[in-house]
């Protein structure tokens, strides 16, 4: 151990060590509040962190399926007893909720539990030859290491449908999350080598760097045998590109601009409760949300009026008070950004009917009113780039066709979702939208943790994330053929 007292970041070759360039993380919702400190990994502790990974993965190849699930459902049930204070770094750190904080480590919780039974039944395929005497076996074998560079806005579910997965198959795993929201990695990786441990497994075949994408996260894609990554497009791009130069495999969820069509014969109320869920819970910081509300114009005003009403009602603060309902945005950066995009939509014509600007409160945080803008038009910048905050917009069309039409207008593909009664409607726009996801009376965010999770166009690069497509990324197939 070194006897300085630089904060223990990261967990390399199975030790707590500290980083080099100090990082100050304080609470978005209360700036004067200091809500941890952490040094950032070098490149040089990724090249230790894959050869350390790189050794310990054999040994976790040869253990048996029942070892790697039971070390998958000790990480569940970690994160099941360790909710509430999970929560509440994850709060502190990152603006949410402490419900959104809790339902996002529940989930994770359920998703280790998911892939400690699918690593029990890892499937294979024997069959027969087509000539005479010759078997056909079809396996499928870990990777090795994995690189996962993930996302502050969801830093434990998004990380868990990844490692889960990955170490339910047998690889080893190299994690770089978003050094914007360290706490709760450190907090996660605890319990994910305290598992290891208890069950007599290497612990260092699973290393936490935390460090900036251009040099750490840029180190481990040049180190691993694969890459999943959940982030932004144009980081989303390199990696791919880098990815294909090494010819190693990369699974990219990226973002979106999703729609979602409301249409006349919905009742507005529940359109609007659905509609202020989808936009504007986690201040609008989820891959999922809606962005642009396509809305016909025979419910257009109604809608409108309902939305305006309830988001009045919204109350934005503090994300540990238990009155919140949307905390804070994550950072300077986002909230700049944000209220660039409001300007925008401004500039090109858009209508403001509520929210707008940065909100004071008795403690000093990045807080945002949740912005709506009418009288948009699909061609409009905050209507074609993913915005990332409490920002969303209504295009008013004329009917179904205009409204699925404008919906499938866009260069992004993740979620969707339709509001109507109409039964013909409902199939046609589940058939024919071209979305990763689609949703029927329900917001466009916010999944289940069993189901396959990913989009299309510029959303999704490379096999689905979760449930039983999850093993199409952590395991390659070998086809062995044997003479009897
Ligand atoms: C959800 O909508 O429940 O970054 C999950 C995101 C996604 C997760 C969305 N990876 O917002």
């Amino acid at each position: 151990m070194p006897s300085d007292n630089r904060p223990i970041t990261n967990f390399i070759a199975g030790s707590w060590r500290p980083g080099r360039d100090r990082l100050d993380i304080f609470n978005p919702s209360d700036l004067d509040e200091l809500a941890g400190s952490y040094t950032l990994a070098g490149a040089d502790d990724v090249a230790e962190a894959v050869a350390a990974a790189r050794s310990a993965q054999p040994h976790w190849r040869a253990a048996t399926v029942e070892q790697r699930s039971l070390v998958l459902d000790a990480i569940s049930r970690a994160l099941f007893d360790g909710k509430d204070e999970l929560a509440r770094i994850a709060a502190a750190e990152g603006g949410k909720t402490i419900p959104d904080a809790l339902g996002e480590i529940t989930r994770a919780a359920h998703l280790a539990r998911f892939f400690s039974a699918e690593a029990l039944r890892a499937p294979g395929e024997t069959l027969g030859s087509v000539r005479p005497g010759v078997e056909v076996d079809v396996t499928r074998e870990p990777v090795g290491v994995i690189g996962l560079v993930t996302p502050w806005n969801f830093p434990v579910a998004t990380p868990m449908w990844k490692i889960a997965p990955a170490l339910a198959f047998g690889n080893a795993v190299i994690w770089k999350p978003s050094e914007k929201t360290p706490g709760i990695s450190i907090a996660v990786t605890r319990i994910i080598a305290a598992a290891l441990e208890a069950h007599g497994m290497p612990a260092s075949l699973f290393n936490l760097v935390i460090g900036a994408g251009p040099n750490v996260g840029a180190a481990v894609v040049d180190a691993v045998d694969a890459v999943s990554f959940t982030g932004s497009v144009n980081t989303g791009r390199r990696i791919a590109v880098r990815c294909a130069e090494r010819m190693i495999r990369v699974q990219l969820e990226l973002g979106g601009q999703n729609p979602l069509v409301v249409l006349g014969d919905a009742d507005p109320e529940r359109a609007a409760e659905i509609g202020v869920n989808s936009a504007y819970f986690h201040a609008g910081q989820r891959c999922t949300a809606t962005g642009r509300f396509i809305v016909e114009d025979s419910i257009h005003d109604a809608f409108v009026a309902a939305m305006v009403e309830r988001m009045a009602a919204l109350r934005v603060g503090h994300a540990l008070l238990p009155e919140t309902q949307i905390g804070p945005v994550i950072d300077e950066f986002q909230l700049t950004k944000n209220l660039q995009y409001i300007d925008t939509g401004l500039n090109e014509g858009a209508r403001l009917v509520s929210g707008g600007t940065r909100l004071e409160r008795p403690t000093r945080g990045y807080f945002l009113a949740p912005t709506l803008f009418t009288d948009t038009g699909n061609a409009m910048t905050i209507n074609r780039e993913e915005v990332f905050g409490p920002v969303a917009s209504v295009i008013r069309v004329r009917d179904y066709d205009e409204a699925l039409a404008v919906a499938n207008d866009t260069d992004y593909g993740l979620s969707s979702g339709i509001i109507t009664n109409s039964m013909k409607h409902a199939r046609h726009f589940q058939a024919n939208i071209q979305a990763g996801m689609t949703m029927l009376n329900l917001p466009t965010a916010g999944v289940d943790y069993h189901v396959p999770f990913g989009g299309r166009k510029m959303s999704s690069y490379g096999p689905r994330e979760q449930g039983r497509s999850a093993i199409e990324f952590y395991t390659i197939i070998k086809t062995a053929y044997r003479a009897l």
